[in-house]
């Protein structure tokens, strides 16, 4: 293990999103999102918490941003909530919302940080949401627009600007399970949201494409493989329908234009409705795939189903802990698509232990590890990204679940870099000195 080395110029980060750390709900003329809406539901969110203050990032900036320079990372990747610059998600920009953008980009320069911006990271305008949110189609248009609108001011600053960040959580969690905001539990409904946020980023595509600007143009998915629990043919069948469900849902439109034949057939009635021109809009080439891989689906068709072995155990989370997954995933993308360069734009655990959380390191070494196989075999990898910089608002778990490697003090908004960013640090310096890292 302590011969990793991954390529000279491989691309070291840290990663956050908006409303897991913002905080300052209305401030600055910010309008509501979904999220706030969600938080401000019973029952929603598990310990009963919302994004209201999160960790103050919003006016903390500059210490995190000192922080993010101590790690020696070369790039900081982060989301806009749209609300924040345009609080009704149409019509006005709202400059003082843009100004802090602005201030963070500028901060992150002064460093020599290259930003890494996300569009959008689940948190729709309330007010959009009110017309119908992702299940109107006309929400795509408006997503669009703020894409040129982010692009055109900052598009000469930022690395790169993804359209998307794991839009299958959008459509899954947050309109098929009611697990995420907006909550809705209505499977047909879940189908066609994925289908209007691909929609949405191949317009965002074309849009920010208009404005010529350097940033390089994405969309970050999360993704798994599907493991069969067992050699059965129930099995083999389910796991197929998972990744098809999953994986190629999402792939296949953005690589090769159609939707995969399995899934479709799955869905049956609840399948899309696809407008004529839809897909080719979705079908255009990338800069970069941002791949965030947490663990593997286990795919058991037995009632009670088995449960994946966790022969590394668990996390905070209760997901398995499965390293190889991320290279037998990218192997697998990468035979399959034609791809452009792709970063992991997000791995990482959470764990509750507050400073010397050694299973974090052993966690991102060991996902490092499986990445080095997977550019050994040939994927082209440029970055990996470690979610997250600090503990924040994990969704419906609220503050309980913390994936930082640096530790947040709530009630202070102390921040205390935990051994795992310090690890992260020197694991740093090592490979960009092409020293062994321990
Ligand atoms: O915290 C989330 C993040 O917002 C999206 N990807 C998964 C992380 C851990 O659950």
């Amino acid at each position: 293990m302590n011969d990793i080395r991954l390529p000279p110029d491989f691309l070291w980060g840290v990663a956050t999103s908006a409303f897991q750390i913002e905080g300052a709900q209305r401030e600055d003329g910010k309008g509501l999102s979904i999220w706030d809406t969600f938080c401000s539901q019973p029952g929603r969110i598990k310990d009963g918490s919302d994004g209201s203050v999160a960790c103050d990032h919003y006016h903390r900036y500059r210490e995190d941003v000192d922080i993010i320079d101590s790690l020696g990372v070369d790039a900081y990747r982060f989301s806009m909530a749209w609300a924040r610059v345009q609080p009704d998600g149409r019509g006005a920009w709202n400059e003082a919302g843009f100004g802090f953008y602005d201030r963070l980009i500028d901060a992150l320069l002064e460093k020599g940080k290259q930003p890494h911006l996300t569009l959008y990271h689940w948190d729709l305008p309330q007010a959009l949401q009110d017309e119908g949110g992702w299940l109107n189609r006309d929400t795509c248009q408006r997503f669009a627009d703020y894409a040129q609108e982010a692009a055109h001011r900052f598009g000469t600053r930022v690395a790169s600007i993804a359209t998307h960040n794991e839009p299958w959580c959008t459509a899954n969690l947050g309109h098929g399970t009611g697990q995420f905001a907006p909550g809705l539990r209505d499977p047909a409904a879940a189908v066609q949201v994925s289908h209007h946020l691909l929609l949405s980023h191949g317009l965002a595509m074309r849009a920010m494409r208009a404005q010529n600007q350097p940033a390089a143009l994405g969309i970050v998915l999360n993704q798994w493989t599907a493991d069969p629990a067992t050699d059965s043919a129930a099995d083999h069948a389910l796991a197929a329908l998972e990744y098809a469900r999953s994986v190629q849902w999402f792939m296949d439109p953005i690589f090769k234009g159609r939707y995969p034949e399995l899934a479709l057939r799955h869905h049956g009635a609840h399948a899309p409705r696809i407008g004529a021109g839809d897909l080719e809009v979705i079908h255009q080439p990338l800069d970069f795939l941002g791949v965030n891989y947490y663990f593997r689906a286990y795919c058991s068709a037995e009632q009670p189903p088995r449960q994946a072995p966790c022969a590394l155990g668990r996390t905070d989370m209760g997901w398995e802990i499965y390293p190889q997954g991320l290279s037998e995933l990218l192997l697998a993308l990468h035979a399959e698509y034609t791809l452009p360069p792709i970063y992991i734009t997000e791995n990482g655990m959470a764990s509750a232990t507050p400073r010397h959380d050694r299973e974090r390191i052993d966690y991102v070494r060991a996902h490092l590890a499986a990445l080095a196989t997977a550019i050994a075999g040939g994927v082209d990898v440029r970055g990996y990204f470690l979610w997250s910089l600090l503990d924040n608002f994990e969704w419906d778990s609220g503050y309980a679940k913390r994936f930082g490697i640096v530790h947040v003090d709530y009630a202070t908004q102390q921040r205390t870099l935990k051994d795992s960013a310090l690890w992260y640090r020197d694991w740093i310096a090592a490979q960009r000195a092409g020293r062994a890292a321990a």
